[in-house]
């Protein structure tokens, strides 16, 4: 793993741990934390439900999964804050983890429908977000809080966000989450909160400050330092994002037909369509072949086999989503003051070895 900070723990791990499975092992799958990393018992652990509902309730473990049974889906993560290395390489980003590309990663997930929860708990008519409580307190927050962030109602009322104990059929790891998670599939990381111990129905975006001041998208000429609460565009989708996963970035590989492959992925309920893939720095593309569709909600691993000849060589790759939206090509034309949401083209620069100076 390449760690970008013991304490808080932030970690990613090399490209080629990502590459040809769809499920991520777990040990291979990128950490995000803002704080330190609770240790609950999860006997002890209790859900609060409160806000706008008929009943606040209060949920064990066992009583959620006894009352309402366990749901699985294959859900990719993507941290907001992924590929930013390729908008610093444009301009600084002060106090931002220079994230590759590999702080995303897939996982089956078992847990209870959080719509379920709310449907129990009778949603009042005029409620609109739904905002989850980590247990973490992070010093990065002003004033210090638990994490947080919330979601539209209508996403949460979607069979596919889960409150969930389970991650590739094992118990979630207290780096993950444990006992229980958020998962909203199709949204940026930060929303799938970890170590929830309350939701809260209400009838505007939750107050946390991981939702009113950062994962904000910001317009390049903003001071991040003198925003107010609620500047920018709060992020929520994901756009469609792609990068490669083998050869590494910079390797030196024998000249001829070398085999290339990735990742792509599309949020919300978008799918990956089709991979592009440039041999010379973008004179000319060929279609990538594409994997499994593992469910509207998981990334799409694709290769391509390209041309090495002799020399440093740009190769580039670009993906387009169900709604035949393109990555856009430039990282300084989505370069913005926190560094987020770097969907621009893939690049990986090669080095071609040719045989008789080996
Ligand atoms: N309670 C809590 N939940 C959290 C976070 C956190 O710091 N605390 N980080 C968020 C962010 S920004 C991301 S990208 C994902 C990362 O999940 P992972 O560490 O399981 O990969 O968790 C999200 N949920
Ligand atoms: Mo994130």
């Amino acid at each position: 793993m390449t760690v970008h900070g013991v304490t808080p723990f932030n970690a990613e791990p090399p490209r080629a741990a990502l590459a040809d499975r769809v499920l991520t092992p777990l040990d291979a799958f990128y950490s995000r934390n803002h704080g330190p990393i609770p240790a609950l018992d999860p006997g002890g652990w209790r859900l609060r439900v409160d806000g706008l509902v008929g009943r606040t309730s209060s949920w064990s473990l066992t009583e959620l999964r006894d009352r309402f049974g366990s749901h699985s889906e294959t859900a990719t993560l993507q941290c907001a804050g992924n590929r930013r290395a390729g908008l610093v390489e444009v301009r600084d980003i002060p106090g931002e983890a220079p994230w590759g590309p590999t702080a995303t990663a897939t996982a089956r997930w078992t847990g209870v429908r959080l719509a379920d929860v709310l449907d129990d708990a009778g949603v009042d008519p005029a409620a609109t977000d739904v905002a989850f409580l980590g247990t973490d307190v992070s010093e990065a927050a002003t004033p210090p809080q638990e994490f947080g962030g919330s979601i539209p109602l209508r996403k949460a009322r979607m069979p596919e966000v889960l409150l969930a104990w389970e991650m590739n059929g094992e118990p979630l790891p207290p780096v993950h989450g444990a006992p229980v998670r958020v998962v909203v599939p199709g949204y940026i990381g930060a929303r799938s909160v970890k170590w929830v111990h309350r939701v809260t129905v209400a009838d505007r975006p939750s107050q946390n400050f991981f939702q009113t001041s950062t994962y904000r998208l910001l317009p390049p000429d903003v001071d991040p330092a003198r925003t107010a609460p609620g500047d920018g565009v709060a992020l929520g989708l994901v756009a469609v994002n792609a990068d490669f996963l083998a050869p590494d970035d910079g390797a030196e590989v024998d000249c001829g037909p070398t085999r290339v492959t990735g990742y792509a992925f599309a949020g919300g309920d978008r799918t990956v369509v089709r991979v592009d893939v440039s041999p010379d720095g973008g004179s000319s593309w060929i279609q990538a072949d594409l994997g499994e569709q593992a469910g509207t909600w998981a990334w799409r691993h694709w290769s391509a086999t390209v041309d090495v000849r002799p020399g440093e060589q740009l190769v580039l790759a670009r993906a387009w989503d169900s709604s035949a939206a393109l990555q856009p090509a430039d990282p300084a034309s989505v370069w913005n003051p926190k560094g987020y949401a770097n969907n621009s083209w893939a690049r990986l620069r090669l080095r071609g070895r040719s045989a008789h100076t080996a």
